[in-house]
């Protein structure tokens, strides 16, 4: 008989998850459920603006990819009123978005997913002489991997293993027989996560020079950007570009190497399609190469939708057959409608509550996500996604760095339909964007010296209905807004974490995160680390997707480590 697992709070992401799952007697998961916790309702939040602002206001949808949804609400309201940006805008625009995603992807791997691979308590025992060799297995002048280095990483976790209080290392499942790493791999791992927490400034400095500031930028308004000073200064420019390339240097030598490490490691768990999940793959396309409406962009990751696994065709994306649906979610449409697209989008609570043990009512509505689907089916989005999209498409960079890890690893691509291919498909992502940033940087610059100093358009405001896609580094985001006497009359936002987390749809078709829990073999239901690991690979932003904290505020969690 199924026997059911409750993980309420998957912690390390953004927000409030809970997934349950049914193991069945072999000891797979026999079906899963992915339930967001927490209403914040953004969208009515909006209502009677003035479109000038939304922008402002979506970007706090969010703390993490702030920039995203601050773009995407200025990008609405130019679509809307017709309104275009200058070729440098869009440059400013794009170097903004490459800097928050070299920031985020490196912070959420070390930061939030790279310990479901490495375990610290292993770590310990590591003798730093031999991480040294470790290290240099993977890359010829890695990252802070001197012995003496080591030692002094050795000394800061036993402080805190000692202290009993491990702080963020707490409420792991250490010593799982999961973590395949060796005392001294974990010791490499570990010294790049700690390692990480003070180079992830940089980059979120990088997004400062042209946003403003971080994480919640403020340069951007309808028709352009106001840091058109630090666009022509040769200094502010030059800044940039020194923060990305140190940035860039930690990913080279860090990042990279120890997503090999872990690739090989955990191929088995690749090559057995552990976490694959869906079979359609959806990109909305990410940094514009062009100006104007969504529709006549091309993109540096290009857009498209791959199904069923078929990389021979790459389809185009229609905005017209986005739909969200609420069968399994705890919202209504009003006259029983099953989906509506986002133009016409509603955002009506109707908690459904739980049932008497506390569990989710799963053949009703069971979490505060819709369940958007792209002309009636799940898609997954994301790095793996964009990754998919591009190298169907014939993208030069995306194909030559995936068959180059494939044929380094001596895999076949099916490797990529896993949670070990998603999670490095992110890392090679981060270097792919990163190694974007010189031609961008010399396109601005050669289109200042060459006389061309615009960084606003002239536009008229107007009311109608406006959208813009684009990817965020979690995958397709899409905000949709309708004018009506000038303020805003509605606002939907699709964001990256509704995709992947929604509930069940009318047809009880899974979303990406119940999908790719489907068939895992679990070693202990008690100790889900397996899950834990599959749903971090898609780096879980739960506010983005709900758009707080538990009523009662009883405590909802509480982890006891024995070291
Ligand atoms: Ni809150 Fe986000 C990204 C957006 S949500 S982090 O990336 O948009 O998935």
């Amino acid at each position: 008989m199924a026997t059911k697992h409750v993980i309420d709070p998957i912690t390390r992401i953004e927000g409030h998850l809970r997934i349950e799952i049914e193991v069945d007697d072999a000891g797979n998961v026999e079906e899963a459920y992915s339930s967001s916790t927490a209403f914040r309702g953004f969208e009515a939040i909006m209502k009677g603006r003035d479109p000038r602002d939304v922008g402002m206001f979506a970007q706090r949808i969010c703390g993490v990819c702030t920039f995203h949804h601050y773009e995407r609400g200025v990008e609405a309201t130019e679509h809307a009123y017709g309104a275009t940006i200058p070729p440098n805008a869009r440059l400013l625009r794009n170097l903004i978005w490459a800097a928050q995603l070299v920031n985020d992807h490196a912070t959420h791997f070390y930061q939030l997913h790279s310990m479901d691979w490495w375990d610290v308590i292993s770590a310990l025992g590591a003798d730093p002489v031999r991480a040294t060799a470790v290290a240099h297995e993977y890359h010829d002048a890695p990252y802070n991997a001197s012995e003496s280095h080591y030692r002094r990483v050795l000394d800061r976790l036993t402080t805190f293993a000692q202290s009993g209080q491990l702080g963020p290392f707490a409420g792991g499942y250490w010593g799982h027989p999961g973590y395949k790493l060796s005392p001294e791999e974990n010791l490499v791992l570990a010294s790049h996560y700690l390692d990480n927490l003070a180079v992830q400034r940089l980059s979120a400095q990088a997004v400062a020079v042209f946003g403003g500031k971080n994480p919640h930028p403020q340069s951007l308004v309808v028709g352009g950007i106001t840091s058109a000073r630090d666009g022509l200064d040769a200094h502010r420019i030059a800044q940039y570009q020194f923060l990305m390339q140190k940035s860039m240097d930690f990913v080279e030598r860090a990042y990279l190497p120890d997503v090999e490490l872990l690739g090989r490691r955990y191929a088995d768990e690749a090559l057995a399609g552990h976490g694959g999940g869906l079979r359609n793959y959806m990109s909305f396309g990410a940094m514009s190469l062009n100006e104007g409406p969504w529709e006549r962009r091309t993109f540096f990751l290009p857009a498209g939708l791959v199904q069923d696994r078929d990389l021979a065709t790459v389809h185009d994306v229609d905005p017209m057959k986005i739909g969200e649906e609420v069968a399994h979610a705890w919202y209504t449409y009003a006259g029983g409608a099953t989906s509506l697209h986002p133009l016409r989008g509603e955002t009506t609570p109707a908690y459904e509550g739980l049932e008497a043990d506390g569990s989710l009512k799963t053949s009703g509505g069971y979490s505060w996500v819709k369940a958007p689907r792209y002309d009636g089916t799940p898609v997954e989005v994301g790095p793996l996604a964009r990754f998919i999209v591009a190298y169907a498409a014939g993208d030069a960079s995306v194909r030559g760095i995936m068959d180059a890890f494939t044929e380094k690893l001596d895999v076949p691509f099916e490797y990529w339909y896993s949670t070990v291919g998603r999670t490095v498909a992110r890392a090679l992502e981060t270097k792919v964007v990163g190694d974007a940033v010189p031609a961008m940087l010399g396109e601005l610059t050669r289109n200042v010296a060459g006389g061309d100093d615009r960084f606003f358009n002239r536009y008229t405001a107007r009311d109608g209905d406006g959208w813009a896609m684009a990817e965020a580094p979690r995958g397709s985001l899409s905000h949709w807004l309708t004018i009506r006497n000038g303020a805003v009359d509605n606002y939907q936002a699709i964001v990256p974490s509704t995709w992947n987390a929604s509930p069940k749809d009318g047809r009880d078709a899974r979303g990406a995160y119940e999908a790719s829990l489907v068939g895992q073999p679990m070693a202990d239901p008690t100790q889900p680390l397996e899950v834990v690991r599959t749903i971090h690979s898609f780096d879980p932003c739960l506010a983005c997707a709900v758009h707080v904290l538990n009523r009662d505020g009883q405590e909802i969690a509480r982890h006891e480590v024995e070291v």
